[in-house]
């Protein structure tokens, strides 16, 4: 917990997991202090908390929680029930379909945006503003070590992202298949954590511009990789995601304390 009893939330800021966590954490209105840190750090800094390595790490009263579905499950335990995105009924098939994305889906289009963008300046240039001003400051000198990284953890090469847009674009494929009686959500009439997950992971190709921090947009990207974002836009399942974004992603997000690497939500 902060210093006044806040949840913190340590997170890579521009990862789509995080995403996921915040997005849930402020559905229901969670005064919470996000803690962002440069990849490689946020190692150090999430074993500290003796959750594992990864983020989002949510520190609660009760305990440290490493997984986006149980940061989801979490705040969603603090929503009247007619709020909540995970219910009685159909809690089976939620877990069952947010495992998929979170599994398989969130994984191939994180290796898809790295292995494309890692050899570009985009990495020194978006996602870093919520982080300490001296870790902004050393991500372009850490470039070559974080590309060392992102092959090693992420199975980020240039050759691989054509193989990984392949299996983004069969998630894509499953969910138009589940859309495709015109239900508005994935389970139906009511948004669930399964349309959350889908629509906050979709983020790794579909660079939206709502988000928990900047995301680079067609025009800044390029040509080629530009052609590429526009695409699965365009897709229903790309409609459906930025649908969903519009309407149920709480907006504006937190206001950034500058350069201490903590925000408020
Ligand atoms: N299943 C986890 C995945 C989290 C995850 O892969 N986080 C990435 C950031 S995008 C991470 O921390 N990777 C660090 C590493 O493996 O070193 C969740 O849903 O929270």
């Amino acid at each position: 917990m902060s210093e006044k009893g806040r949840p913190r939330l340590l997170t890579i800021p521009i990862s789509h997991y995080c995403e996921k966590a915040r997005w849930a954490l402020e559905r229901a209105g969670i005064d919470y202090v996000e803690e962002a840190h440069v990849q490689l750090i946020h190692r150090i800094v999430a074993m500290r908390t003796g959750a594992g390595r990864k983020v989002p790490v949510l520190i609660t009263a009760e305990g440290a929680l490493n997984e986006s579905a149980q940061i989801v499950r979490w705040a969603d335990q603090r929503l009247p029930e007619e709020r909540r995105l995970v219910w009685p009924e159909a809690e089976a098939e939620i877990d069952r379909l947010e495992r998929g994305f979170d599994e398989g889906f969130g994984v191939e289009g994180r290796r898809w945006m790295y292995s494309c963008l890692m050899d570009t300046d985009i990495p020194t240039r978006f996602g870093i503003e919520p982080m300490p001003a001296w870790e902004q400051r050393i991500v372009p000198l850490a470039m070559p070590l974080l590309k060392i990284y992102l092959k090693h953890f992420m199975d980020a090469e240039p050759d691989q992202a054509s193989a990984a847009l392949v299996n983004v674009e069969g998630t894509f494929d499953e969910v138009e298949e589940q859309l495709a009686d015109g239900r508005r959500y994935l389970l139906g009439d009511r948004f669930s954590a399964a349309d959350l997950a889908f629509a906050a992971l979709s983020a790794a190709v579909l660079m939206p511009e709502r988000y928990g921090v900047r995301l680079p947009q067609p025009a800044d990207l390029p040509p080629e990789l530009a052609e590429v974002v526009v695409r699965p836009r365009e897709r229903p399942a790309g409609r459906f995601a930025a649908r969903v974004v519009a309407e149920e992603r709480p907006w504006p997000s937190g206001s950034l304390r500058a350069a201490t690497g903590s925000r408020t939500h």
